[in-house]
């Protein structure tokens, strides 16, 4: 029944790292098509949506290119609920430099409860199963991160992406990690609040929740700020706001800003995203019709049900407060 439940609610972000050639792209085809099918290198990027097993998945795949890791895996680890590191187990040549980038990968998850999996990919290509594993169980220290001791969430699998073994095992352990995160971490979303910004019209749609009420004088000062930031057509951006026991989740991207008051520290901060680059083509639309707005709204509010679970937005009410000019109220 609560797998039911979150299937049909969370669409689980999940950030996908490692060297280049590891087999990351691969790994994603995989679970997209359930095939082995070769693709070009990854530039910056790649965001796949797709289900395992009933639950949606939305992945970050990134280039495992030195250019993109600082600030790409960086960014994008961050905005995930899991991260997948992958590792060319048939080059053990490779080992010193990835387990560099792994622990540094570690180092910069902000929110340190995320599951995170190592995977040994290409085993079959790897002649001597046993001694290879071992190398790199004691290479990258693995054994500390499974240790009691260790606070996190952390598992490590020895795969083919090639003939799809141990995939299966490797990604029940991530998803019933997720789920039962998730499930901890219920209710998600208490308020919403959307700021669109179009030619000298400013709009300000929000539900009406009685959280909302709470952390009012917050929202304000952040829609004020994002009104008065110069830049912002350009500015695409994002914020966690700590304020008594609430957590805001300010993102903006181009002329829409939305902030989201939650009542934990997990958000899946990757579907969130996507939802505002895909309203920003919707905004286009005829902003001064009441209805369209309403349209807006509904959207949002569709789109964060696919993501979250649906506690708060039982609550979820259209209201507009400020048309053409903020300074108004
Ligand atoms: N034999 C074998 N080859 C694999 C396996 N997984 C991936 N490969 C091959 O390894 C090469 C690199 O795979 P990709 O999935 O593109 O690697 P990547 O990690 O996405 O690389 P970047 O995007 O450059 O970071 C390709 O030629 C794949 O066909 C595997 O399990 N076995
Ligand atoms: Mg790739």
């Amino acid at each position: 029944m609560l797998f039911e439940v979150c299937s049909k609610m969370t669409r689980f972000s999940i950030a996908i790292t490692g060297l280049p050639q590891a087999g990351k792209s691969s790994f994603t085809q995989r679970l997209l098509s359930g095939t082995f099918v070769s693709s070009p290198p990854t530039l910056g990027v790649d965001v796949e949506f797709t289900e395992y097993q009933g639950f949606p998945l939305q992945i970050w795949d990134m280039g495992g290119h030195q250019a993109f890791r600082k600030h790409i895996w960086k960014n994008y680890i961050n905005l995930s609920s899991a991260l997948i590191f992958i590792f060319d187990a048939s080059n053990l040549e490779s080992l010193p430099e990835s387990k560099e980038w792994f622990y540094t990968t570690l180092e910069w998850i902000e929110n340190k409860n995320i599951p995170v999996l190592f995977l040994g990919n290409k085993m079959d290509l790897v002649v001597e199963k046993e001694k290879v594993m071992e190398k790199i169980v004691e290479g990258f220290e693995l054994d500390k991160l499974t240790s009691i001791e260790s606070k996190m969430s952390f598992r490590f699998f020895f795969i083919s992406v090639k003939t799809g073994e141990y995939i299966s095992d490797a990604m029940n352990w991530l998803i019933n990690k997720l789920v039962s995160k998730k499930t901890n971490f219920m209710p998600n979303i208490l308020s919403v609040d959307i700021f669109v910004k179009k030619g000298d019209i400013n709009l300000h749609i929000h539900d009406n929740t009685r959280t909302r009420e709470k952390v009012k004088n917050v929202i304000n000062a952040y829609e004020k700020k994002w009104l008065e930031s110069s830049n912002q057509k350009q500015l695409s951006s994002m914020e966690e706001i700590n304020f008594e026991e609430y957590k805001l989740l300010f993102i903006s991207y181009q002329n829409i800003a939305i902030l989201v008051t939650t009542e934990h520290t997990l958000i899946e901060k990757g579907p969130l995203l996507s939802l505002i680059e895909k309203l920003t083509e919707f905004i286009s639309t005829d902003l001064l019709n009441e209805e369209t707005r309403y349209l807006v709204f509904q959207k949002v509010k569709k789109e964060l049900e696919k993501s979250f679970i649906p506690f708060a937005s039982k609550t979820l009410t259209c209201k507009v407060i400020s048309i053409d000019n903020l300074a108004k109220h």
